[in-house]
């Protein structure tokens, strides 16, 4: 579908219950949020079904907004998810009307499906709906989006940053979001533990090249009373160290050893875990590995210095 078409759709809709995805980030919170405002706007009775996953620094983004379950005759949404089985958990049988996404690699599982993978945010897609709509953004729809649309981004840092994300925040500041507290709790805040378990592989992670390759090796115990929050892209903490193009993460998991892998462009981080089963995007790839952690970290550097050894 078209955006104007999935607008026009959307209007001819009166009872819709909108769906995020599971481990919610916030572009799936913040899309479902300003979709479900929008369509109040519009005059229609509009749900998200609570996630009881929600991040508790977003949890306020629903405030409000949300039901406990999917009622008779609801039209169904689902909004960044790429497949069925990436559905926040308990909704991973529904039937789904529309799905709103901009995942690269998705599988469609809705009837109607609204997908652009050159969207850095789904929350761009939900701007252009709104758009359509001719709905001017207020703070609360506006925060929303801004949070969906920073947090993929990485605060308008990644690769993925358009011209469309600029334009999307900026038209949600000048409609009065306050961004400031969000942009603080989301990208200035660290844990403590956190901060441990960086620092821990700043002094333990071993280097290659002169550093453009980083291998750690995390043993179970270092991660004693990290939460996910702290844990949440603990390997992109590693590629952050000033030097390091390609870095890879060995996490102690069950079943075996968890590889992630993350990298600049110039490196194939799928390329690396595909050696070991796993896959992923160019930046960011993963794999989970059925060996021990010092044999999985031998086999890794390996592979390291075998593609980009030099
Ligand atoms: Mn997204």
């Amino acid at each position: 579908m078209t955006t104007a078409d999935t607008a026009a759709w959307l209007r001819s809709r009166d009872r819709l219950c909108i769906l995020t995805h599971c481990r919610p980030d916030g572009d799936t919170t913040g899309s479902a949020a300003a979709l479900c405002l929008g369509l109040r706007k519009l005059g229609k009775t509009a749900h998200i079904l609570a996630n009881p996953e929600l991040n508790g620094k977003l949890a306020f983004l629903h405030e409000g907004l949300t039901k406990e379950a999917p009622e008779e005759g609801d039209t169904v949404v689902a909004v960044d998810t790429s497949a069925r089985c990436r559905l926040q958990r308990g909704a991973e049988a529904l039937p789904v009307d529309l799905r709103i996404d901009h995942h690269g690699v998705g599988t469609p599982f809705a009837d109607r499906e609204l997908v652009d993978a050159s969207a850095a945010a789904c929350g761009q897609i939900i701007y252009r709906i709104f758009r359509e709509w001719g709905l001017a953004l207020d703070p609360q729809t506006g925060l929303a989006l801004y949070v969906a649309v920073s947090t993929d981004t990485g605060c308008f840092r990644f690769s993925n940053t358009a011209a469309e994300s600029f334009q999307v925040a900026a038209a949600c500041v000048a409609a009065g979001a306050q961004i400031y507290p969000v942009n603080q709790a989301l990208f200035d805040t660290v844990s403590r533990k956190k901060l441990q378990l960086q620092g821990w592989m700043a002094e333990n992670a071993r280097f290659y090249r002169e550093g453009r390759l980083a291998l750690c090796a995390m043993p179970k115990e270092v991660e004693e009373g990290a939460t996910e929050d702290d844990l949440d892209n603990i390997a992109g903490s590693l590629r952050s160290i000033e030097g390091v193009e390609l870095c890879a993460l060995l996490r102690e998991a069950e079943g075996g050893v968890k590889l992630s892998v993350r990298c600049v462009p110039g490196y194939d981080a799928a390329a690396v875990c595909a050696r070991f089963g796993g896959g992923g995007h160019k930046g960011a790839s993963g794999a989970t590995m059925d060996m021990d952690l010092a044999q999985a970290a031998q086999a890794v550097e390996a592979v390291l210095l075998e593609l980009y050894g030099g």
